[in-house]
């Protein structure tokens, strides 16, 4: 069985302070983020604040009575904005699709999506482009940048990811036989999903069809593991030690990483994405991330005691390195937080859908869903 292998990047260190490298003490050496320029490192960070910043945002949305429901992604900022930043972006397959689940604030926002979606969407206004105020917080789509609906059964995005696969797979051998440097040569879809979900079924059918042997998938299949499936714990549901491990029956690329440092995950996607671009063959890959406010506000939504903060241990590195300084790194959340906050008052003044607009969307071109009308 093959794994991708460890990061064997050449890049010289980033070395913030100008510090020679000749510097014998490992003590006092600047970390050098696996040759991760400044530049990259501080625009995760900042991606990583503001997720953090607009999910604060929505969770006193919900708290203060102007919502119904609150999911999200405060924990996962380390793997999804290195995710959002290292795709390709844009509508059709030429471009990679993205198969998301509800904590994907900090890859769509990498993504480059206005923020304001987020607050709309979960105060069930008419203008919100992604369900025209009919779901809940999180379940984002835009056709634009080829997110599709997240959807509130979980795990069906890894079924459908097979299909926009094979659409990709099919235009990019077309494109490259033709011509090298077609566009269409090296799209892939990306599927994102909790531990718990893998244990239905269509994480098991995404596997098989992900692995036809000689007609294999452009895949990135991701499980972002916070041990929980809201609450049922994964040592008591999970025989296998790794969820990646289920990849190796097919003989798929597997691994697992730390989800909760930017620079490994980032570092980590890229050789999975890179791989999978050129080989057009899946990935498995299993992060490990926390679940700072629980699992929704249905478990209250409160800061979690005692679990690892992607952002918190990022800054420490970051002023260690001398590329952040405390103050610098509180003004970008405040920043942030204003932000929010006024787009929060701009929102609650607009209009919900009415009720004449029930069946609208529910099929292509609002085909007439009603029933009754049948
Ligand atoms: C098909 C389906 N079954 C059950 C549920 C109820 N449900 C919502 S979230 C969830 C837990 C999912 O846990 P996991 O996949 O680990 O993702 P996490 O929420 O921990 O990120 C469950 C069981 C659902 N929404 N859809």
């Amino acid at each position: 069985m093959s794994r991708l292998s460890s990061n064997t990047s050449k890049k010289p260190a980033f070395s913030a302070s100008g510090a020679s490298s000749k510097v014998k003490d490992k003590k006092h050496d600047p970390e050098d983020f696996q040759g991760l320029d400044k530049t990259l490192l501080l625009k995760m960070f900042n991606i990583m604040i503001q997720s953090r910043a607009l999910e604060e945002r929505l969770i006193k949305i919900y708290k203060t009575g102007e919502a119904f429901f609150w999911i999200g992604g405060p924990g996962e900022e380390a793997f999804g904005v290195p995710l959002g930043l290292l795709s390709k972006i844009g509508q059709g397959p030429e471009f990679d699709y993205f198969h998301l689940h509800y904590r994907a604030t900090p890859t769509v926002l990498a993504l480059g999506v206005d923020p304001i979606h987020a607050i709309r969407l979960i105060m069930n206004k008419k203008a919100d482009v992604c369900t025209g105020g009919r779901n809940f917080s999180n379940h984002y789509c835009f056709p634009e940048k080829n997110i599709t609906p997240i959807s509130s059964p979980i795990e069906i995005q890894y079924g459908l990811s097979l299909g926009t696969a094979r659409a990709q797979k099919r235009a990019n051998t077309k494109a490259s036989g033709k011509n090298k440097n077609s566009k269409y040569q090296n799209s892939i879809s990306i599927v994102t999903g909790g531990d718990a979900g893998t244990a239905e079924g269509d994480f098991a059918s995404c596997l098989v069809w992900a692995t036809r042997p000689g007609d294999e998938l452009p895949i990135l299949i991701t499980v972002q593991n916070n041990t929980w499936g809201i609450s049922t714990s994964y040592s008591e549901q999970h025989g296998e030690d790794k969820i990646s491990d289920r990849g190796l029956a097919f003989k798929m690329k597997c691994l697992n990483i730390n989800g909760n440092d930017p620079v490994e995950s980032y570092v980590k996607l890229k050789e999975s994405m890179d791989y999978i671009r050129k080989e057009q063959k899946p990935v498995l890959l299993e992060a490990s991330v926390s679940r700072l406010y629980g699992h929704s506000s249905a478990s209250g939504a409160n800061q979690q005691e005692g679990l690892a903060c992607p952002i918190k241990d990022f800054k420490a590195r970051l002023i260690k390195a001398g590329l952040i300084t405390e103050s610098e790194s509180v003004e970008i959340k405040k920043s942030y937080e204003d932000e929010f906050y006024k787009m929060f008052k701009q929102v609650q003044k607009e209009e919900g859908p009415s009720a004449d607009s029930i069946w609208e969307n529910t099929f292509v071109n609002s085909e007439n869903a009603d029933w009754r009308s049948f």
